[in-house]
């Protein structure tokens, strides 16, 4: 007969934090929130780490080049949905590592002869208002000056003058020599009071610019999530059908990393895949598996010392209907708590500490802290990155509301048939596991992930903990009854918004 487990599947919001000693010299600023993506051997530093323990779900409806730039700049990491031509997901990672290399390839570019009023066309055009004149127009030719917006007075000046009567001359250009570093790069910036600083070849050819405001930016973002070239991180998402193509085609677009997407990941084609990475790039990938939702699903996928990290959840997602179709999924803290305490007992056996990431189901902050607390490395969120200013979709206004689309990659919409039929071959979904809905707009993303990464901190703090890793070993846990969730929120006060409640109430 069947085997029927004795607890029962929870969720998240069953459960609460005990405080424990804070000390004086502790402070939310204080916290550190760094965390691994992949695999540890005791006493070796993880191969690749990132700022905040936060990454947006595989989605076409989330992680789009905009998102991955705003939540790289915030510190966490995207991963690129998978359900798209292969050379359109490389596109969208390569777009994300050009995004701000500090050194950076002139897309914008004109020839001496050109006229004024197409420099001005152009300038409108790219949003650029410097602009490389080059020998050939090209972002590698000879350069012969600079022309900016100052250098014209757009409704005064002949727009049939040519480029070479308002441009500065490449004789009174400051540019900075190949090979120089971005830090003396931007000395000269600092030096010369410039904006831009086109960077030249022995042979008098451009190279590169360098910009004052991407300076000016980083400063800003100091929890940026750079790669050793100052490039921005991205993630990218792979399945088990594709992955001897698109592997390679994501590598070499840059991906930082890569992730199986599927709802159920505890099968022989993961495996399959994932030694198919092995074998061709050692560990030089890093590559996560899943989902899975009990200790031996985790078991099956360490098996070999093939995967890094490992994502946990099934059915718990907010667009997620697959427990009501199919009838298998399992509660996010009870799949979480099952997964976490067996990675605990594999790390103690064998010094190999596998991060593990909850995937789906986080409805607000504070579930997104008990999941941090139950031992999860970092959580993978959609709904909560779908809502922002910088996700993939367009505005919508709903009875004077904004609101965003959002739909599952189980849906005839996405038609992501990759991530549900490992095994068949069918490429026709014949039932839908997700489904296509709007979320409220909340804001842009940095502001939004601000918020919650301050309640993180502060409930950190509250447990005495200084980093992810000590909240995991310090925290205690309780069960709530119905009775405490309801005392947990206001009781027996009224609450106004605004004026017009008062009067209704009056
Ligand atoms: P959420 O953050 O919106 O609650 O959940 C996002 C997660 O739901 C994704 O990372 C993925 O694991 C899962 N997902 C995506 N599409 C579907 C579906 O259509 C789904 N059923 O369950």
């Amino acid at each position: 007969m069947a085997t029927i487990l004795k607890d029962t599947s929870r969720t998240f919001s069953e459960y609460l934090l005990i405080p424990r000693l804070t000390r004086k010299s502790q402070t939310a600023d204080g916290v550190d929130l760094t965390t691994p993506l992949s695999a540890v051997e005791s006493n070796q530093l993880p191969r690749f780490s990132i700022n905040v323990p936060v990454v947006s779900a595989c989605m076409q409806a989330v992680s789009g080049t905009k998102l991955s730039i705003a939540l790289a700049r915030s510190g966490g990491l995207s991963f690129i949905f998978c359900s798209q031509p292969i050379d359109e997901q490389a596109e969208m990672v390569r777009q994300v590592k050009m995004h701000k290399a500090g050194f950076v390839r002139s897309d914008t570019n004109t020839t001496p002869d050109a006229k004024l009023g197409e420099v001005i066309e152009l300038m409108n055009r790219s949003g650029h208002s410097t602009v490389p004149v080059t020998s050939d127009g090209s972002a590698t030719g000879k350069l012969l000056g600079l022309i900016t917006d100052q250098d014209f007075w757009e409704f005064e000046d002949d727009l049939n003058n040519r480029v070479s009567q308002h441009m500065t001359p490449r004789e009174e250009v400051i540019y900075g020599d190949d090979g120089i570093s971005l830090r003396g790069a931007n000395q000269l910036l600092h030096q010369h009071k410039k904006d831009c600083l086109p960077i030249l070849d022995a042979s008098g050819n451009l190279v590169a610019l360098v910009f004052k405001k991407d300076y000016e930016d980083h400063q800003r973002h100091p929890m940026e999530l750079l790669d050793d070239s100052k490039r921005l991180c991205v993630g990218a998402a792979i399945n088990t059908h594709d992955y001897r193509e698109r592997v390679p085609a994501l590598i070499e677009a840059g991906a930082d990393c890569l992730c199986f997407d599927s709802s159920d990941g505890f099968t022989e084609y993961q495996m399959e895949g994932m030694s198919w990475i092995r074998q061709q790039y050692g560990n030089q990938v890093v590559v996560g598996g899943g989902n899975v939702v009990s200790a031996e699903g985790f078991d099956y996928l360490v098996e070999n010392h093939l995967v890094d990290f490992i994502k946990v959840g099934m059915g718990g997602g907010s667009i997620c209907i697959t427990r009501e179709q199919k009838g298998i999924g399992r509660g996010q803290a009870s799949a979480l708590l099952d997964v976490v305490e067996r990675r605990d007992e594999y790390f103690r056996d064998t010094g190999r500490y596998i991060p593990i990431c909850s995937d789906g189901g986080l409805a607000n902050d504070t579930q997104i802290v008990i999941a941090l607390a139950m031992g999860a490395d970092f959580v993978m969120m959609g709904r909560y990155f779908a809502m922002t200013e910088e996700s993939p979709t367009p505005k919508t206004s709903i009875n004077g509301q904004m609101y965003k689309p959002y739909w599952g990659e189980g849906t005839r919409r996405a038609q992501n048939w990759q991530r549900y039929s490992d095994g068949m071959s069918s490429r026709r979904m014949m039932f839908e596991e997700g489904v296509d809905a709007y979320v409220p707009l909340v804001g842009p993303l940095s502001e939004v992930m601000e918020t919650t990464l301050y309640k993180l901190r502060s409930t950190m703090v509250n447990v005495g903990a200084d980093s992810l890793s000590e909240f995991r070993e310090r925290a205690i846990l309780t069960m709530v009854s119905e009775q405490s969730v309801v005392e947990a929120g206001t009781s027996t006060v009224f609450q106004f918004s605004s004026n017009r409640e008062l009067d209704r109430l009056d």
